[in-house]
C-alpha cells in the first residue's frame, strides 16, 4: 500500500486528495489539507471513486466496430492509421466543416482538451460543441457584452459575504462554491449575515436559509427584475459606483422604472413584501454577492437572466471588492471570444454563431440531418456521453448513426461509444498527468496539477499520446523535433527555458501551420526532459509564460521570484513539482478593473437585446399546456448523482433508482402512492419512474435526478433516461441552451407499490 495525492473529478470543485493505494485501487480516501483551496474539505462521493477506475465498462483496447454490429479488436496503429484516412478523406472531399467535435473535457480533466481541442485545427473545421454550451452560454455572451469579453467571467464570494443570494442553486448537493456544506453552515450560524435562496423548491440549501423565495419555475426574470426596480425606485442604487465605472444606467433605469412591480410579483406568486425584503437587505448589505447555477441557466429566460443576475450585483456596487462578484485570471482558458457579427462562422443547418467559440448541443442532430452538402458528416466524441446527457436521446442515436465516421474517445463503454465506429480507450483520470481548468477565484488563484497514481489499464493511452500520434499520422506534424529536444535537454536545470521557448518560436515562424499544434510539438520535444513522464505537462509553459507576463506583480505576491523573462518558468516548476496545487496569483481588488476587456474600462450596462427582451415580459402569456400539465425538473443534483462519471449503479447508497419527486396532493389526484410508479411522457418520449411523496416540491411541479439511466454492461438502464423526455429546440431563442427545468409532462399511474 501506498499514499499519494490527486484531485477529485467528479465537479467542478476539483477537491484536493490524499489517498491509500494497492493493485490499482483506492484503499482509503480523505480530503488533502494542503490543497490551497479545499483544504481538506470532500464531500460523500468521493470515497466512491474506485467505482470510477475500476468497473466492468472501462475499456482496454481500441475496438472497431464489424458489418454485423459487434465490436472487434485492433492495434492503436491500425485504429490511427485508418481513422487518420478517414478524416483527411472527409476534409478532402467535404470540407472540414463537415467535421465536428464533441465534448473535451469533463469535471476534471482539462489537460487532455487542450490536446483535443487541436483536432478542429487539423480537420480545419470551427465546429465544437460541448456541454458548457447547453448551461453557460447565456452568462458567455451577457459577459462580452457587459465586460467586453465573453472570457470575462465572474466569481462569487460567498465565503466573506454578509448577504448571499442563490438563486437556483442548490450548493449543499451540487458544491461549486469553495468547501459549500462549511461554507453554507458558517453563514447559517452566524446571526450578522443574511443566506437568501430562490427556489422553487424547499431545496437542502434553502432548508438552511434564513429566506427562502419558493417562487413559480422560471419565473426568475419576473422576480429579479422586480427586485432591480425596487432598488431603483427606492435610490437604493451605487449612485458613486456606476457614475465611476458604468455606461448606460440610465436607459436601464427607465427600463426598470417602467415595471409593474405588483404584476410581476404575482406571475412568480411570491408575496411583494418579501421581493421588497430581499431587494431592501441585498442592496443595503455591506458586502452582498449573487450565486447562480441550472435553476436559471436551464428554465425559461435563460440569456435574460443572465443579465438581471449580474445586474443585482452591478447596480449595488457589489462588485470589484470582498464579499462581492469578481472577475478572474484564467490559467487554462475555458473558453474563447467570439463576435456573433464575423461572418463565416455559423452552423449549416441553424445559422447558429458559437459563444465563447462553442456550438450548442440542441442543435446537433439537426446540423447532421440537414440535406445540404454541407452538412455534418463526421463526428469525434471525447469524455462525454451526448447520446444519454445531451438533449434528446433519440433524436441524438437517430442523426449518430447516420454519420459516416464517429469515433469516440472515453475511458468507459458508454451509450455515445456503442454507436461508434471506432472506440478508443483513454487512460483514466488517475492513470495519466491530468490537471483541472475550473480555477475560477480571486483575489487568489490556484493550479492543481495531478500526477498518475495508477498505470494505465490494458492498452488504454492518454489523450495526449492519442492525438499526438493521430496528428502524425494524418501528416499534419513531424513524427521528431530534434533541434527543440536538443534545446530542451540544455537547459537542465529549467531555470528559464527561454532557449527552448526561443527555438520554437523560430520554428513556427519557419512554418506558421505548426503554431496551431504547440502543445503536440512541446509534448514531443520538451516533454522528454521533464521528470518523472511528466511530458503531458509540457503545453502548461506557454500557458504559465503568459500568465505571468500579463499578472507579474500578482504572481510574484503569491512568492515567486524571477525577471520578466524567467518568472513564468518558475511558475511552471512549482506547479510540476507541488503536488497539492500552488497558488498562482495575488491580486488586490481595486486590480479587478484590469480584468475588464471594455475600452473605456467601464461596465456597459445598457444591452438592447436584453431591455427589449425585458420590455416583452409583461406581455408573456402564462405557460400552460393542458396535454403536458405538469412541468419537470429534469436533473436535480442529490446525494448520490455525479454526472455520468460512475456507471455501476452500486456506487449509491441511497436513491438507488433515482426517484421522481411528487407533491402529496398531486400523488393524491393522480392514485400514485409512496414507491408507485408513474409514465412520464413529453413531446418527445416517455420513461417509467418510481414516486417519493415529497411536500418540498410546489404542487404541479416534480422532479427527477441527473446522471442515471446508464446501461451498465449494457443492460437495462438503472433510473429515468432524462434525456429520453427533453426535446431539442425546447432551448432558448438566443444561446439554444435547454429548458431542462421546465419539461412539460403528462403523468400517468402505472401500478401498486413496490
Ligand atoms: N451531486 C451532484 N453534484 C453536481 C452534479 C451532479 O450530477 N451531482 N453536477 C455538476 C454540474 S455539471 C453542474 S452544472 C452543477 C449544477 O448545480 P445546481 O444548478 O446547483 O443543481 P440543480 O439541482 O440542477 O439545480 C439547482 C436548483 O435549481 C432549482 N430550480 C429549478 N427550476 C428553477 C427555476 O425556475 N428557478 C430557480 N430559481 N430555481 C430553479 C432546483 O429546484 C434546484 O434546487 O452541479 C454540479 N454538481
Ligand atoms: N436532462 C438533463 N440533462 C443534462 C443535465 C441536466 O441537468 N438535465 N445536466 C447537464 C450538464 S450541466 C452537464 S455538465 C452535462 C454533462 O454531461 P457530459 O458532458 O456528457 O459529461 P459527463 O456526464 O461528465 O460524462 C463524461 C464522460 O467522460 C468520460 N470520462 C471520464 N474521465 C475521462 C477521461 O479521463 N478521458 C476521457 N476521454 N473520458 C473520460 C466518462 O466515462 C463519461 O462518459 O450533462 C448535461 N445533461
Ligand atoms: S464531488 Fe465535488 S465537492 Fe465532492 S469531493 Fe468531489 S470535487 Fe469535492
Ligand atoms: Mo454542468
Amino acid at each position: 500500500m501506498s499514499s499519494a495525492i490527486t484531485a477529485c473529478i467528479l465537479c467542478s470543485r476539483n477537491c484536493g486528495l490524499t489517498v491509500e493505494i494497492q493493485d490499482q485501487k483506492f484503499i482509503k480516501i480523505l480530503g488533502d489539507e494542503q490543497h490551497p483551496v479545499s483544504k481538506g474539505y470532500i464531500c460523500q462521493k468521493a470515497a466512491r471513486l474506485n467505482y470510477y477506475q475500476n468497473h466492468d465498462d472501462r475499456l482496454q483496447h481500441p475496438l472497431k466496430r464489424q458489418a454485423d454490429g459487434s465490436f472487434a479488436q485492433i492495434s492503436w496503429d491500425e485504429a490511427l492509421t485508418e481513422i487518420a484516412q478517414k478524416l483527411n478523406d472527409t476534409k478532402k472531399q467535404y470540407t472540414g466543416n463537415t467535421f465536428a467535435f464533441v465534448g473535451g473535457g469533463g469535471q476534471g480533466n482539462h489537460l487532455g482538451g487542450i490536446y483535443s481541442s487541436q483536432l478542429l485545427a487539423a480537420m480545419e473545421s470551427r465546429f465544437i460543441y460541448t456541454a458548457l454550451a447547453q448551461e453557460k452560454t447565456g452568462d458567455f455572451w451577457v459577459n462580452g457584452r457587459l465586460f467586453g469579453n465573453q472570457q470575462c467571467h465572474t466569481t462569487e464570494d460567498v465565503e466573506h459575504a454578509d448577504y448571499v443570494l442563490f438563486i437556483g442553486t442548490n450548493p449543499f448537493q451540487s458544491h461549486g462554491i469553495v468547501n459549500a456544506r462549511d461554507t453554507l453552515k458558517a453563514i447559517q450560524k452566524d446571526q450578522q449575515r443574511t443566506m437568501v435562496v430562490i427556489d422553487p423548491r424547499l431545496s437542502d440549501t434553502a432548508k438552511m436559509a434564513d429566506v427562502h423565495v419558493q417562487l413559480k419555475p422560471s419565473t426568475d426574470a419576473f422576480l429579479m427584475a422586480a427586485m432591480l426596480s425596487i432598488m431603483v425606485r427606492e435610490g437604493l442604487h451605487d449612485k458613486v459606483f456606476l457614475a465611476e465605472h458604468c455606461t448606460g444606467f440610465t436607459a436601464l433605469e427607465t427600463e426598470l422604472l417602467a415595471i409593474d412591480v405588483a404584476d410581476f410579483a404575482h406571475r412568480c406568486d411570491v408575496p411583494l413584501a418579501q421581493i421588497e425584503q430581499v431587494a431592501r437587505g441585498f442592496a443595503t448589505a455591506k458586502r452582498a454577492c449573487v450565486r447562480v447555477d441550472l435553476g436559471t441557466q436551464h428554465s425559461l429566460h435563460t440569456t435574460l437572466n443572465a443579465y438581471l443576475e449580474k445586474l443585482l450585483y452591478l447596480i449595488t456596487g457589489n462588485f470589484g471588492k470582498k464579499g462581492g462578484n469578481n472577475l478572474h485570471t484564467h490559467l487554462i482558458p475555458l473558453v474563447s471570444n467570439t463576435d456573433e457579427r464575423k461572418k463565416g462562422i455559423r452552423t449549416a443547418k441553424h445559422k447558429m454563431f458559437p459563444i465563447g467559440g462553442l456550438y450548442p448541443p440542441n442543435i446537433l442532430p439537426d446540423e447532421i440531418n440537414h440535406s445540404g452538402e454541407d452538412r455534418i458528416r463526421a463526428v469525434w466524441v471525447d469524455s462525454s456521453n451526448p447520446v444519454s446527457t445531451y438533449a434528446n436521446t433519440t433524436a441524438y442515436t437517430e442523426a449518430f448513426s447516420k454519420l459516416d465516421l464517429l469515433v469516440v474517445v472515453d475511458v468507459a463503454m458508454t451509450e455515445t461509444a456503442r454507436l461508434a465506429h471506432y472506440v478508443l480507450p483513454a487512460a483514466s483520470q488517475f492513470e495519466k498527468v491530468e490537471a483541472t481548468a475550473f480555477n475560477l477565484e480571486f483575489p487568489e488563484n490556484f493550479s492543481h496539477f495531478r500526477h498518475p497514481l495508477f498505470s494505465p489499464l490494458g492498452e488504454s493511452l492518454p489523450e495526449p499520446e492519442i492525438y499526438t500520434r493521430l496528428f502524425e499520422k494524418m501528416g499534419i506534424i513531424p513524427q521528431n523535433f530534434p533541434l527543440l529536444s536538443t534545446l530542451a535537454k540544455l537547459e537542465p536545470k529549467a531555470t528559464s527555458r527561454l532557449g527552448y521557448m526561443m527555438g520554437l518560436q523560430l520554428l513556427f515562424k519557419r512554418k506558421p501551420a505548426l503554431q496551431k499544434f504547440a502543445p503536440s510539438i512541446m509534448y514531443r520535444s520538451l516533454g522528454k526532459s521533464l521528470p518523472n513522464n511528466l511530458a503531458a505537462a509540457a503545453p502548461l509553459l506557454g500557458l504559465t509564460m503568459a500568465y505571468a507576463a500579463k499578472y507579474g506583480e500578482a504572481v510574484k505576491r503569491a512568492g515567486y521570484e524571477g525577471s520578466k523573462k524567467t518568472l513564468g518558468n518558475s511558475l511552471f516548476n512549482s506547479i510540476l513539482t507541488n503536488k497539492s496545487g500552488v497558488i498562482l496569483s495575488k491580486h488586490e481588488y481595486d486590480e479587478m478593473w484590469s480584468l475588464l476587456k471594455t475600452k473605456d474600462k467601464r461596465v456597459h450596462l445598457e444591452i438592447p437585446e436584453m431591455l427589449a427582451e425585458l420590455r416583452q415580459l409583461p406581455h408573456e402569456e402564462s405557460v400552460t399546456n393542458s396535454e403536458y400539465p405538469f412541468i419537470l425538473m429534469a436533473g436535480e443534483r442529490r446525494s448520490y448523482n455525479a454526472n455520468q462519471i460512475y456507471r455501476d449503479a452500486a456506487w449509491r447508497k441511497t436513491d438507488v433508482n433515482g426517484t421522481m419527486r411528487m407533491h402529496p396532493t398531486d400523488a393524491e389526484a393522480l392514485g400514485v402512492e409512496k414507491g408507485g410508479e408513474v409514465v412520464c411522457e413529453s413531446s418527445v418520449g416517455s420513461i417509467r419512474a418510481f414516486v417519493e411523496l415529497d411536500s418540498s416540491v410546489r404542487p404541479g411541479v416534480v422532479t427527477l435526478p441527473n446522471g442515471y439511466g446508464l446501461s451498465y454492461k449494457n443492460g437495462a438502464p438503472v433510473g429515468p433516461q432524462l434525456n429520453m423526455l427533453t426535446p431539442s429546440d425546447h432551448c432558448d431563442p438566443l444561446t439554444k441552451t435547454p429548458y431542462h427545468k421546465f419539461v412539460p409532462v403528462k403523468l400517468t399511474r402505472v401500478g401498486v407499490s413496490v
